[in-house]
C-alpha cells in the first residue's frame, strides 16, 4: 500500500484536457487598438502560419525559423491581402505553453483580428478555451498550480502589493513553501509506509516522540500559513474602509474627496444615502475599498433602514472604520455614546477605528472636548473644501506599511487557504492518533489526506515521488 493519490485528481490524468492540437486565440483586449496580438500554440502552429503569411525577407518561413526570432511580412487570405504583421516565433520547449507558438502581431482592427483568426481556424487551429495557454504550461511543467493560478491575479492585480504578491507567487515562493512542507510529511509518511510493508514484524520505524514534535513544527507552519491569509486577502482585493457616521456628518462628500470625483450623492438632506457604495483606489501602492454607508440614525423608512442594516454589516466586513462627525453639532454627550456603540470594534485589535472631525471650516475654534480622548485616533478635516483629507490617506497609507510584507509568505489564494484548513486538521488527527496509540494504517490515512491536500495545492503526485523517496533513502536488500 504505498501513498497515491486518487488517480482522477493525478496529473497523468489531466493530460486528457491537453489535446495534442493548435490553439489559437487574441491575446490583447477585445476591440480596435494599434496592435493586436493573435496567439497560436501546438504542433502545427509553424505549418499553419506558413500557409497563411509570407515573409520579406526571401526565403525565410515559420517552420525554418529560429526559436526567439521575428519575421516580418504579409498575410493572405487566399491571393487577398488582409495585413503587414510581424510573427515572433518560440520553439518547443522555449515558450510559455511549452509548445512550439507563434505570437502574430497585426494592426489592431477589430476587422483584422477576426478575419485572421477565422483563417487561422480555417487552416486547422481551434479556438482556445479560457486560460488553455496556461493549462498547457501546466501540464507541459513550466509551472505548478499555484503558479499558474498566479498569473491569473498578475493579470488582475491593480496595486503594487497585489502586484508584488502576484509576483511571489509566480516566482514559485509559495510553491516553494508548500514543497518543503510537503518533503517533511513524506519523509514521515516514507517511514510509516515502511512500518506498513513490514507490518508482520511489529517495527515502529517513525519514533513516535520526534514524529509528534515534526507535526507541530509542520502545523504551526501551515497554522501561519493560514494566518497570512486575511491579509493576502486585502491586500488582493483591496483593504475595506468604511465610513460611517450620523446622516449629514459629511461621508459621502468625504468619499467623492478621497477618490477625486463625485461618486456619491451630496446633500442636505438626512438619509441620501441608503445603500451602500463602493470603490477601490491604490494610494502609494495599496489597494484601499473605501464604503460609503447609509448614516446612522432611528428612522421609519423601511428603505433607509435596510441601508442602516447593510451599514453593520459593512462595519464588520472592514478593516479600518473613519467615524465622521459633524463638529459644528457634536456635543461630548454625543460622543461619548459613538465610543460607547462602538466600544467592540474599538477593542478590536485587527479593526482600526479612526475618528474624523469634519466641517472644521464652519468652527470658530476647536470644540475643547475632542482632545479629552486621547487614545482615540482623530483627524480634523473639511471634506467640503478639501481640507486635511491627505491627513486621512497617509493614516491609511501608514497602517499597510507598518505591516511586515517582507519575508513571509502570503496566503492569497481562497483555494490555497481552504487546503490548507484540510491539511491542517489532517495533521491534527495525526497527532492525535499518535497520542491515543493508534495503530499505523490509521496513521497512515491521514497522513495520506494531509498529502493529498498539500498536492492539490501544487498539483503534484505523489506515486513515483513517493516511492522514489522510500527507496532513495534505504539500500536496497537491506
Ligand atoms: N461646511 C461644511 N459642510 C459640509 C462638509 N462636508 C459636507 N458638508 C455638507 O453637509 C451636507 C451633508 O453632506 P453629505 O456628504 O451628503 O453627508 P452624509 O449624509 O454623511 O453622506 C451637505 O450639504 C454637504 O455639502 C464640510 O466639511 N463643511
Ligand atoms: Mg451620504
Amino acid at each position: 500500500m504505498y501513498l497515491c493519490l486518487p488517480d482522477k485528481y493525478s496529473k497523468p490524468m489531466l493530460q486528457h484536457l491537453a489535446n495534442n492540437d493548435t490553439i489559437c486565440a487574441l491575446a490583447t483586449p477585445a476591440g480596435s487598438g494599434a496592435i493586436a496580438l493573435i496567439r497560436l500554440s501546438g504542433p502545427e502552429s509553424f505549418s499553419i502560419c506558413d500557409d497563411l503569411f509570407k515573409a520579406s525577407k526571401k526565403g525565410a518561413n515559420v517552420s525554418e525559423a529560429e526559436g526567439y526570432s521575428i519575421l516580418f511580412g504579409k498575410i493572405y487570405d487566399e491571393n487577398v491581402l488582409l495585413d503587414e504583421s510581424l510573427l515572433s516565433v518560440f520553439r518547443s520547449p522555449h515558450s510559455y505553453t511549452g509548445e512550439d507558438s507563434v505570437e502574430i502581431s497585426c494592426h489592431g482592427s477589430i476587422y483584422i483580428q477576426q478575419k485572421l483568426i477565422e483563417l487561422l481556424v480555417k487552416k486547422g487551429a481551434r479556438l482556445a478555451q479560457a486560460g488553455e495557454f496556461t493549462l498547457r504550461a501546466f501540464l507541459n511543467g513550466k509551472f505548478d498550480l499555484s503558479q499558474a493560478e498566479a498569473v491569473a491575479d498578475l493579470i488582475a492585480s491593480n496595486s503594487s502589493a497585489s502586484h508584488q504578491l502576484a509576483l511571489d507567487q509566480m516566482r514559485g515562493g509559495f510553491s516553494n513553501k508548500i514543497k518543503s512542507l510537503r518533503k517533511e510529511l513524506v519523509d514521515l509518511a516514507s517511514l510509516i509506509e515502511l512500518e506498513l510493508d513490514f507490518s508482520e514484524e511489529d517495527v515502529e520505524f517513525a519514533d513516535r516522540t520526534k514524529f509528534l514534535l515534526l507535526l507541530n513544527d509542520i502545523q504551526k507552519e501551515v497554522q501561519t500559513l493560514i494566518d497570512s491569509f486575511a491579509l493576502g486577502n486585502v491586500l488582493k482585493h483591496g483593504i475595506p474602509v468604511a465610513i460611517i457616521g450620523k446622516p449629514n456628518a459629511g461621508k459621502s462628500t468625504l468619499l467623492n474627496r478621497i477618490l477625486q470625483e463625485e461618486k456619491a450623492i451630496v446633500s442636505e438632506i438626512p438619509g441620501t444615502t441608503r445603500d451602500s457604495i463602493e470603490d477601490t483606489i491604490s494610494i502609494e501602492g495599496f489597494a484601499f475599498r473605501f464604503i460609503d454607508t447609509a448614516g446612522l440614525r432611528s428612522t421609519s423608512d423601511k428603505i433607509e433602514n435596510l441601508g442602516i442594516e447593510r451599514t453593520y454589516e459593512k462595519i464588520k466586513q472592514s478593516k479600518i472604520i473613519l467615524y465622521v462627525c459633524d463638529m459644528t453639532l457634536s456635543t461630548p454627550a454625543d460622543l461619548q455614546a459613538t465610543l460607547e456603540d462602538f466600544k467592540e470594534h474599538l477593542e478590536d485589535k485587527n479593526k482600526r477605528f479612526i475618528l474624523v472631525g469634519n466641517k472644521i471650516d464652519e468652527l470658530i475654534e476647536m470644540p475643547p472636548f475632542f482632545n479629552q480622548y486621547v487614545d482615540l485616533e482623530t483627524i480634523f478635516v473639511s471634506a467640503k473644501r478639501n481640507e486635511n483629507i491627505n491627513l486621512i490617506l497617509e493614516s491609511l497609507v501608514q497602517s499597510v506599511k507598518n505591516l511586515d510584507l517582507s519575508d513571509n509568505t502570503i496566503v492569497s489564494n481562497a483555494r490555497h487557504l481552504g487546503a490548507l484548513q484540510k491539511v491542517s486538521t489532517a495533521i491534527g488527527s495525526i497527532k492525535e492518533g499518535i497520542q491515543q496509540d493508534l495503530p499505523t494504517d490509521l496513521l497512515a490515512i491521514d497522513l495520506r489526506t494531509a498529502l493529498f491536500y498539500l498536492g492539490e495545492i501544487t498539483g503534484e503526485v505523489t506515486n513515483n515521488e513517493l516511492l522514489g523517496n522510500i527507496f532513495g533513502k534505504f539500500c536496497i536488500g537491506k
